[in-house]
Parts: C-alpha cells; structure tokens; sequence
C-alpha cells in the first residue's frame, strides 16, 4: 500500500466520527501523490505525514454562561492548535450549534495549508463553540464570549495563536472577546484579528475575504482569456464573506443574482441590492425573507436552490458541503464557467470531480478565500509596528496576495504536469512551504 493510502486509512481508523475532517484530509493527501510519491521513504521514516495529520494541541473546555431569564447553559469550546511550523497558529472561531471537534479538524487542517499559501508567517489553527447565537440578546453574547475567553485566554496570546471571527463570528464577538482578555491577562497586544478599528483592528479586514475572492476570481479568469465584465454571478450565503464578495464582484462589472441564508434565498433578476442586504443582515440581523420588502420584484424561496440559476460564475459563501453533485450538474448544463470557493470546503468531492471533468475552472476555498485569513496577518503586522495603514494600502496588498496565490496555484499545477487542476496546484504550494519548514525543525 502506498503511503498516502496507509495514512489515509490511519485517519479513517483513528477519527471514526470525524466525516469532515477525513473529507479534508483525502482531498488534500490524495493530491500530494506527486510530491509524496517522489519522497516516499523519506517522508515514511520520519512519519511526516502522521505528523501533519495530528494536531499539535486540541483543547476542548466547558462554557457555562447564564442567559437573560437566569437559567444556566453549557456548551462545549474547541480550539485546534494544529501546525505551528511557518509561525504562530492562526485561524478563526466559528459559533454554531453544528460545531464539533472533527469540523474543527477539517477547517484547522486546511487553515494549515491556506496560511502557507499567503505566503506570510502564520501556522493553522481553528476554535469555536457549539452555542448559537442566533436570536441571543446582546448581553447573552457577552456572557458567553466572556465565559469562552476566561478558559482560552490560558492558551493564546500574539506570538502563539491569534484566533479571528468565523461563521457567527463578527466584530460584536471580537469586541467581546478581546475585552475580556485584555482584562484577565492585563495586556494590550494583537490577541485576535478582526477588531474594531478603535482598539487595533485593520481596514480592509471586513471586506478582505469576500473582496481576495474576487481578486482571485478575476485574476484565474484572466488568465483563461475571459473577462469578469458583464457575467452573472450566483452567490450563497448572506453573511461577511457573501456580502462583501457579491460587492466587489459589482464593482467589476459583475451582476450579482442570488444570495441565501439557512432558511432561503433570494433571485433579484436586476441584480442584488446590496444596501438592502447589508441593512438586512448587518444592521437588522434579520432573515433574508425581508428581501422582498426593498426589492418588490425579487423572488424569495424556502430551502435550498441557488445552484439551479443560470449563471456565468457560482461563488459558494455559506458553509461546508453545500454545493452537491446534483448542483454541480445543474451548473455545468447551464453552462457556468467558474466556481471559486468563498466558504470553506463548500463543493463536495463528488461535485469538485464532476466540475473539474466537465472543464469548470475550480478554485479551492484554500486558495480562493486566503484573503480574509492574509489580512489578519497584516493585521498583526501593524499591531506589532503599532501603526495602521490606509485602506488602499492594505487593499492593494490584499489584490497582491490573492494575484500571487492565483499564480502559484496555477504555476503550479503546470508544473506536476495537471494545467488547471487548481486542487492539486493550491495543495502541493501550500505543502511544500510547510514541509520545507517542518523538515528543517526536526522530528517535533
Ligand atoms: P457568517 O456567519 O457571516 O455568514 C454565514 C452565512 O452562511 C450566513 O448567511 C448563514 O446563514 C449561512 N450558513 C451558515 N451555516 C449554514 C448552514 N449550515 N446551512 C446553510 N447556510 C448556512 O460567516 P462568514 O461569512 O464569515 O463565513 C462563511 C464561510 O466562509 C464559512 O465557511 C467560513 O469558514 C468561510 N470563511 C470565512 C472567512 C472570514 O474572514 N469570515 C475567511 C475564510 C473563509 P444563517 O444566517 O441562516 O445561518
Ligand atoms: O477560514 C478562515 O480563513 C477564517 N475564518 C479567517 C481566519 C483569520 O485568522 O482571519
């Protein structure tokens, strides 16, 4: 057996429960046959890729908080300290009652490889919680952020690991977070990214992952010859990534016509109207069935369905394993050019296969979302220099980065002789920084 088969069946054995987290794994080991093929007995003997696929730290704690009514609730907190070989860990922490330690794994397991791609010095981690903080009042929030915060503030800190927001995580969360923090460990540094501008947070950074989705989006585009001006675009999910992702895809000429949350989701045949969005879910916190009230002759549909539109190019913001392979089919048929990952791991195995087969170009949430996670890296940077540099500075780095990571994907690719596979391209270039560093580091 081969060893990346050996360690394959490894992680299926040792993580039984874990379906997302061997899903990231398969994806990204089976695509590292070219490199790993190439080192075998190397690689082997120092157990390199058992290393990889062990975290180097998972702490699980409990989270008692009291809601407005005082009654007591517990739920679970996560934080996944996995790879800590190109800097310190780094990655967000998602709120939703579907969280798990093996959705931990997958989403700190690709972090991993999508830090290394940014080319900046940022290990993969990830954290969160179980509690929901769908419908919770501002002050149960604050309980429970401050209650998160009291366990992991024992575990963090600006030169080991720097959390950042996630599905169900924006700036309230943050604000909350790194209050508490603060006032536990006395210390004002650059714990978490994503802060409000007022206490040490980036311009950009609430724009930078929807915003890098389009930077990489239209650099993969121009570099196969078509033009992003005048394409249809569906989009899912209506939360930070969607939204800003479906404003800059305006701003290049791009006509946005769906977006979604878990209840729905919208068709506006003229175009998304993104004020009304941003009312609607950064101010109101509202469901997206009040679409309809700015935008009369918009469709509004329950469950699932924004992969069944006409479009030229399907950015999938929302969550893991959303687009299927009965979706993928729908795109190919309605001849969709493009899919790039805004969510994490959205595209099912089956559905990337069937899109890459049926000459989609592809790019993977590792790649295509790296904007947000490199932001926060910049973020850090001017925490440390303790400066903050101007929107278009951070911007302009913002579009370097993403145009870097298109490059190297696709050079990539080319080069272990699959041109646009943009999978095996944004893996192997994220592996290769990693193991370069964990070879140097020793058996650690
Ligand atoms: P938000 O919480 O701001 O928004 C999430 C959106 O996705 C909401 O519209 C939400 O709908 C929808 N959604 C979440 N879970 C589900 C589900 N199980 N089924 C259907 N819809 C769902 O999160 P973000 O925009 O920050 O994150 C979106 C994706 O992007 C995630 O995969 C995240 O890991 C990834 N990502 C985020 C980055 C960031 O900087 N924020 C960086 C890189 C990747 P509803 O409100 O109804 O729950
Ligand atoms: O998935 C991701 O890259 C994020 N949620 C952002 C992580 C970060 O540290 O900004």
């Amino acid at each position: 057996m081969s060893y990346i088969d050996e360690v394959i069946d490894l992680v299926v054995k040792k993580n039984p429960a874990q379906p997302e987290f061997i899903q990231a794994v398969k994806e990204i080991l089976e695509s590292l046959r070219f490199v790993v093929e190439a080192n075998e007995e190397t690689f082997r003997r120092e157990a390199l890729l058992e290393r990889l696929v062990e975290p180097e730290r998972q702490l699980i704690f409990r989270v008692p908080w009291v809601d407005d009514n005082g009654n007591a609730h517990v739920n679970t907190g996560y934080r996944v300290q996995f790879n800590s070989a190109i800097g310190p860990y780094k990655g967000g922490l998602r709120l939703h009652p579907s969280v798990n330690l093996g959705i931990i794994k997958f989403l700190g397991f690709e972090q991993i490889f999508k830090n290394s791609l940014t080319g900046l010095p940022i290990g993969g981690g990830k954290g969160g919680s179980d509690f929901d903080p769908k419908g919770k009042s501002d002050r149960e929030i604050m309980a429970f952020c401050q209650s998160y915060m009291t366990e992991l503030c024992k575990y963090i800190g600006a030169d080991t690991d720097v959390p950042a927001g996630d599905i169900g995580t924006g700036a309230r969360e943050i604000g909350y977070l790194y209050g508490q923090y603060k006032r536990i460990k006395g210390v004002y540094e650059g714990v978490l990214t994503g802060k409000g501008l007022s206490y040490g947070g980036s311009l950009a950074r609430k724009q930078a992952t929807g915003y890098g989705l389009l930077y990489l989006t239209d650099e993969m585009l121009r570099i196969n010859g078509i033009d992003i001006k005048g394409k249809t675009v569906a989009i899912s999910g209506s939360g930070n990534v969607a939204i800003y992702a479906a404003e800059k895809a305006m701003e290049l000429g791009a006509k946005v016509v769906t977006v979604s949350d878990s209840n729905g989701w919208v068709y506006d045949a003229e175009g998304i109207d993104l004020e009304a969005l941003k009312e609607i879910k950064e101010v109101k916190r509202a469901r997206l069935t009040e679409y309809k009230n700015y935008r009369p002759n918009s469709e509004y549909h329950e469950g699932r369905g924004v992969w069944s539109v006409k479009v030229d190019i399907a950015l999938p913001c929302a969550t893991q394993n959303e687009l299927h392979l009965e979706d993928a089919k729908m795109l190919v048929e309605n001849g969709c050019i493009a899919v790039a990952e805004g969510a994490n791991m959205p595209t099912t195995l089956e559905a990337t296969e069937y899109l890459q087969n049926n000459n989609i170009l592809f790019a993977p949430g590792k790649a295509a979302n790296a904007g947000g996670v490199a932001t926060s890296a910049l973020e850090m940077s001017q925490n440390s220099e303790r400066l903050s540099w101007t929107f278009e500075e951070v911007d302009s780095k913002l579009k370097g980065i993403m145009v870097n990571i298109c490059h190297s994907m696709a050079d990539t690719a080319e080069k272990y002789g699959v041109k646009g596979n943009y999978v095996v391209g944004a893996n192997i270039a994220g592996f290769e920084k990693v193991v370069d560093a964990m070879n140097a580091q020793g058996i650690v």
